[in-house]
C-alpha cells in the first residue's frame, strides 16, 4: 500500500459555545413535558405520519424493541404507549428522513466534517449506501457491497495472524448478528472482541460472577411491586432508564421505600408524574425518593461499609438483623467480613462518605427491619478504579440480609444498550469460554481459538502499537466512546483499515485507519425482508428475558443490508467457500441462526417459538439459590479495601456523566432539562463553596486539566455552573470529556476506564 499523506482532521471537533440558558433543576420527572418534547423530536425527524404508526409498534409483543436502553416491558403494555421520553428521540434518531448519501460525501470531505460537532455529525441523517475512503482521499465514495466484503477479505488474509484484527460490538446489534459475528471471529481465528461492555457493566459481571455465579442481575420485573425497600446506586434513571420509574412507583404504590445513593441530586428520582396514566399527567405525581444520600464520588464502599457496620452492631444487639439462617446456608465468608469491619471506625467512614450520619441512620433502621431489597446501579459504580468492589459491596449487603432468590428482592445491574446483556449471551467476549468453544466445535465442527482476546482498552493500546492494524466495528462510536480520545484517534488511525457497521455518521467514520469501509445496515425499526418474507430477530433486556423484535417501517435506502447479511457476505468473501459452516445461507434465514444457538447456548431451547409474545427467562442460579459453581458451593462475602484517591489540595475528582439530550455519544439535542441547563453542553457543575475558594462566578471559563504519570490531557472550554454536588467534586459531560481519561488506568479485573472518577486540576481562563 502507498505511503498516505496524514489526513488533516480534528479529532475533538470545535469546543465553542453554544448559548447557554439556564433555569432551575426540575421538581419532577415525566409528565407532560415529557411528552411533549418526545413528540417534537418524533415530528421533527420523521414527521407526523411516520411518529404515529412506529409509536404504536415501540415495545409491544408485535412490534420492535425501543433502541434506547434495555429496561424490561411490563407483561400488560400501557395503552398511552410503552415508551419514555428518551425511547421517542431513539427512535426518531432512527427513523429520522434524513439521509447521508455519495452526494454528502462527495460535497464534505472528512476533514470538513470533522469540524463539525457531534450534534450536527448526527443529526446529518442516515447512510444510505457503501462507501469506501481510499488511502489517498479524504472524501468517502461509494463501493458495491461486494467489492466492500473482498476489500475486507483481502486485508484480513495479508494479515501475520489472526491476532492482528480486532472486531468491536456495540450492544444494539440482535442475539443472531452477535452470534454470526462470534462465530466468524472464531472461525477466522482470534478472540480479539472487544465490546462496549468493557466500558460499561464489565465491573458488575466480573463482581457477579465471582460472588453469585453469574454475570447478570437476579431481579424480574415484578420484584420492584413487591420489595420493600430499593436501593437505587450510582444511577440515573429519570433520563437514562425512564420507564423503571414506573416500577419504582409500584414499589412506593406497595408501602416500600426507595434510597438514592448519588453525589446528585438526580430529578428524576425525587418525583415523578407517569406519562403513561393519565392519573400521572394530571396529578402533582408521585415522591419516589424517601432518603437520598449525597455519597462523595467513588466513596461508596466506605459508605456501604459503614451502613454494613451499623447494622452489625443492631445485629449483635438483636440478632434478627441479618439473616442468620441465608448466611449459614449459602454464603462462605461471614466471619471474615465481620472482623474486617472492625478495622474501620464509624467516624472515619462516615467522613469519607461525606453523608450526614442522620441520614445514615435513618437507612440503617429501614434496613434491619427489612428483608425484601433489592440493589439498582449503573456506571456510578462501574467506571471506577474499584468498579468490581463497588459491586461485591453491593452483594455483602444483600447477602447479609438474605435479600436474594426470593419476590421483591435481588441484584439488579442496569443495563445499558438495549441487546448488550443478549450480545454477551450469545458469544461477544474476548474472554475464552471453554463451555462455548466445545459446544460451537460440535455445533459447527471447527475448533474455536483458545487464547484469552483483546478488550476495549488492550486493543487501544494494541493499534498504537500496530500489534492489531484492521479494526471492525459492529455498531457504535469507538473513537468517541472510549477513553483517551487523542490515543484512541491516533491508535486507529495507525490501522491499514477500519471498518463500521453502521446505521449514522459519527466521529469514528471521520478518524478512520488508512483505508476506511461505512457498512450501512438496517435500524431496528425497519422492515427486514427477505424473499418477500418479514424476518424477526430476538433480544435479552436487563433482567435476562429473550423476546422478539420485528420492525414495521419502510427501510431508508434499497441498499441497506442487515447485520447478519453483512457478516455473512464478509465471512463468504474471505473463506471463498474454503469453511465448514455455510455463511451465506445461515446469515440469510435468521430462523437457522437461531436453532444453532439453541444448539450452542444453554436456555435457548424451542427459541423460534417461545421468543414470541412476551418472551421466556434465561436460566438463572441466583434466582433459584444454587450457587454450587462457586468455591464452598457457597455465595461468596468479600473483604472490599476503601477507594484510594490521591486528590491533591488543588485537585478536584470529575464524574463524566450523561445530558438527558445524548444517547451515548449521539447528541439528541442541547438541554439538560431535569437539572435546568439548555442549550449548552460545555458546563462544569461545581459546589458553591468551591467556587468561592477558586474565585469564581457563575459562568466563568475553565479548562480541565488531568495528570496521569506525567501525561497532562487537556479539555478546553467549559462554563462552570453553580450546583447542588460535593465539594471537591465535579460533573462534566462525555463524550467532551474523555480526551481526559488515560487509556491506561482502568477498573482493576474488568478494565472498566475510569470516567466516574478522574483527578482534574481546572485553570481559569
Ligand atoms: N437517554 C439515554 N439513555 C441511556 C443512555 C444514554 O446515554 N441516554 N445510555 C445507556 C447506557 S449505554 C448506559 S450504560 C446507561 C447509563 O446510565 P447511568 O449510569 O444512569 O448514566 P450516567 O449518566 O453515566 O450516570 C451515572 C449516575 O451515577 C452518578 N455517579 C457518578 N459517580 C458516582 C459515584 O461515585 N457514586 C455514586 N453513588 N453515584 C455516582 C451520577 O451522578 C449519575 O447520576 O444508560 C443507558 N440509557
Ligand atoms: N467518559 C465516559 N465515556 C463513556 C461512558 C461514560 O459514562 N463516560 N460510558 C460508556 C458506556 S456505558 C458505553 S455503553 C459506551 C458506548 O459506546 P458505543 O456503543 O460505541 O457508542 P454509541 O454512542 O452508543 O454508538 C452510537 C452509534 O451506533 C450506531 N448505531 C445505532 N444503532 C445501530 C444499529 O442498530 N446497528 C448498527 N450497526 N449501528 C447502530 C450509530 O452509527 C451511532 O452513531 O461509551 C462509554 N464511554
Ligand atoms: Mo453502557
Amino acid at each position: 500500500m502507498s505511503d498516505i499523506i496524514k489526513r488533516n482532521v480534528s479529532i475533538l471537533g470545535p469546543n465553542d459555545f453554544t448559548g447557554i440558558k439556564l433555569g432551575e433543576p426540575a421538581e419532577y420527572a415525566a409528565g407532560l413535558p415529557a411528552v411533549k418534547v418526545a413528540l417534537q423530536h418524533a415530528f421533527n425527524e420523521m414527521g407526523v405520519n411516520k411518529s404515529f404508526r412506529a409509536l404504536t409498534r415501540m415495545n409491544q409483543k408485535e412490534g420492535f424493541d425501543c433502541p434506547g436502553c434495555a429496561w424490561p416491558d411490563p407483561e400488560k403494555r400501557s395503552k398511552l404507549g410503552e415508551y419514555c421520553e428518551n425511547g421517542v428521540k431513539a427512535l426518531a434518531e432512527e427513523g429520522t428522513h434524513k439521509t447521508v448519501d455519495k452526494d454528502f460525501f462527495a460535497k464534505y470531505s472528512v476533514e470538513e466534517l470533522s469540524e463539525w460537532s457531534d450534534f450536527k455529525i448526527g443529526k446529518s441523517g442516515r447512510i444510505t449506501e457503501p462507501m469506501v475512503l481510499r488511502p489517498d482521499k479524504i472524501n468517502y465514495e461509494p463501493i458495491s457491497w461486494k467489492e466492500a466484503y473482498e476489500l475486507i477479505a483481502k486485508e484480513l488474509h495479508a494479515l501475520n495472524s489472526p491476532n492482528e484484527a480486532a472486531f468491536y460490538t456495540s450492544g444494539r446489534s440482535s442475539n443472531e448478528a452477535a452470534f454470526l459475528y462470534g462465530l466468524f471471529v472464531r472461525a477466522f481465528g482470534t478472540n480479539n472482541m472487544p465490546d462496549c461492555s468493557n466500558m460499561c457493566h464489565e465491573s458488575s459481571g466480573v463482581a457477579l460472577s465471582e460472588t453469585l455465579g453469574i454475570g447478570k442481575g437476579s431481579v424480574k420485573l415484578e420484584d420492584f411491586g413487591q420489595a420493600e425497600v430499593i436501593l437505587v446506586i450510582g444511577q440515573n434513571p429519570g433520563t437514562n432508564h425512564p420507564r423503571m420509574l414506573s416500577a419504582l412507583q409500584k414499589c412506593k404504590e406497595n408501602g416500600g421505600k426507595v434510597v438514592s445513593i448519588n453525589p446528585l441530586e438526580e430529578a428524576g428520582l425525587i418525583r415523578f408524574k407517569n406519562p403513561q396514566e393519565i392519573k400521572g399527567i394530571l396529578s402533582s405525581g408521585a415522591a419516589l425518593t424517601d432518603i437520598h444520600l449525597q455519597v462523595k464520588i467513588n466513596q461508596d464502599v466506605s459508605l456501604l461499609k459503614l451502613i454494613i457496620k451499623k447494622l452489625a452492631r443492631l445485629d449483635k444487639e438483636r440478632g434478627d438483623v441479618f439473616d442468620h439462617e441465608f448466611i449459614k446456608k449459602y454464603t462462605s465468608g461471614y466471619a471474615n467480613l465481620l472482623k474486617d469491619i472492625e478495622r474501620y471506625s464509624n467516624e472515619e467512614l462516615l467522613k469519607l462518605s461525606g453523608v450526614e450520619e442522620e441520614s445514615v441512620n435513618k437507612v440503617v433502621r429501614l434496613l434491619a427491619n427489612k428483608e425484601k431489597i433489592i440493589i439498582c446501579w449503573a456506571m456510578g459504580l462501574t467506571q471506577h478504579k474499584n468498579g468490581v468492589e463497588n459491586i461485591k459491596e453491593c452483594v455483602n449487603l444483600l447477602l447479609l440480609k438474605g435479600s436474594l432468590g426470593k419476590p421483591g428482592a435481588g441484584t439488579c445491574p442496569v443495563r445499558g444498550h438495549s441487546n448488550v446483556q443478549g450480545d454477551r449471551t450469545v458469544g461477544i467476549m474476548h474472554h475464552v469460554s471453554p463451555a462455548l468453544n466445545t459446544s460451537i466445535e460440535k455445533t459447527f465442527g471447527f475448533t474455536p481459538p483458545d487464547k484469552e482476546g483483546l478488550d476495549t482498552v488492550h486493543t487501544i493500546k494494541a493499534m498504537h502499537d500496530k500489534k492489531v492494524k484492521v479494526f471492525m466495528a459492529l455498531g457504535g462510536n469507538f473513537l468517541s466512546a472510549a477513553s483517551d480520545t487523542l490515543f484512541t484517534a491516533q491508535a486507529l488511525q495507525n490501522c491499514n483499515l477500519t471498518v463500521q457497521v453502521s446505521t449514522k455518521l459519527n466521529r469514528s467514520h471521520l478518524i478512520t485507519g488508512k483505508t476506511a469501509l461505512i457498512l450501512p445496515t438496517l435500524g431496528r425499526s425497519e422492515l427486514d425482508v427477505k424473499n418477500g418474507q418479514p424476518r424477526f430477530f430476538t433480544v435479552e433486556n436487563s433482567m435476562g428475558k429473550v423476546h422478539q423484535s420485528k420492525g414495521l417501517m419502510k427501510p431508508i435506502s434499497d441498499k441497506l443490508i442487515s447485520e447478519p447479511e453483512i457478516i455473512g457476505g464478509i465471512a463468504d468473501a474471505y473463506f471463498n467457500e474454503g469453511h465448514i459452516v455455510e455463511w451465506k445461507e445461515l446469515s440469510e434465514n435468521y430462523e437457522l441462526i437461531r436453532k444453532k444457538i439453541e444448539k450452542a447456548i444453554k436456555g435457548f431451547d424451542d427459541v423460534n417459538i417461545r421468543s414470541k409474545g412476551s418472551g421466556f427467562y434465561l436460566p438463572n442460579n441466583v434466582r433459584d439459590l444454587d450457587f454450587s459453581k462457586l468455591p464452598n458451593q457457597k455465595a461468596q462475602l468479600s473483604i472490599c479495601d476503601l477507594p484510594k484517591h490521591e486528590v491533591a489540595e488543588n485537585e478536584f475528582i470529575l464524574m463524566t456523566i450523561r445530558s438527558h439530550d445524548q444517547f451515548n455519544t449521539t447528541i439528541y439535542g442541547l438541554d439538560d432539562r431535569y437539572r435546568g441547563i439548555y442549550n449548552e453542553r460545555r458546563i462544569v457543575m461545581m459546589n458553591k463553596n468551591d467556587m468561592t475558594k477558586y474565585n469564581l462566578n457563575k459562568l466563568d471559563v475553565i479548562d480541565l486539566i488531568s495528570n496521569y504519570d506525567g501525561n497532562q490531557r487537556k479539555a478546553i472550554n467549559f462554563l462552570v455552573i453553580p450546583y447542588n454536588i460535593p465539594e471537591g467534586n465535579i460533573a462534566a459531560y462525555f463524550p467532551e470529556t474523555n480526551v481526559l481519561v488515560p487509556y491506561d488506568h482502568f477498573a482493576n479485573k474488568s478494565h472498566t476506564p475510569i470516567s466516574k472518577s478522574i483527578v482534574v486540576q481546572i485553570e481559569k481562563k
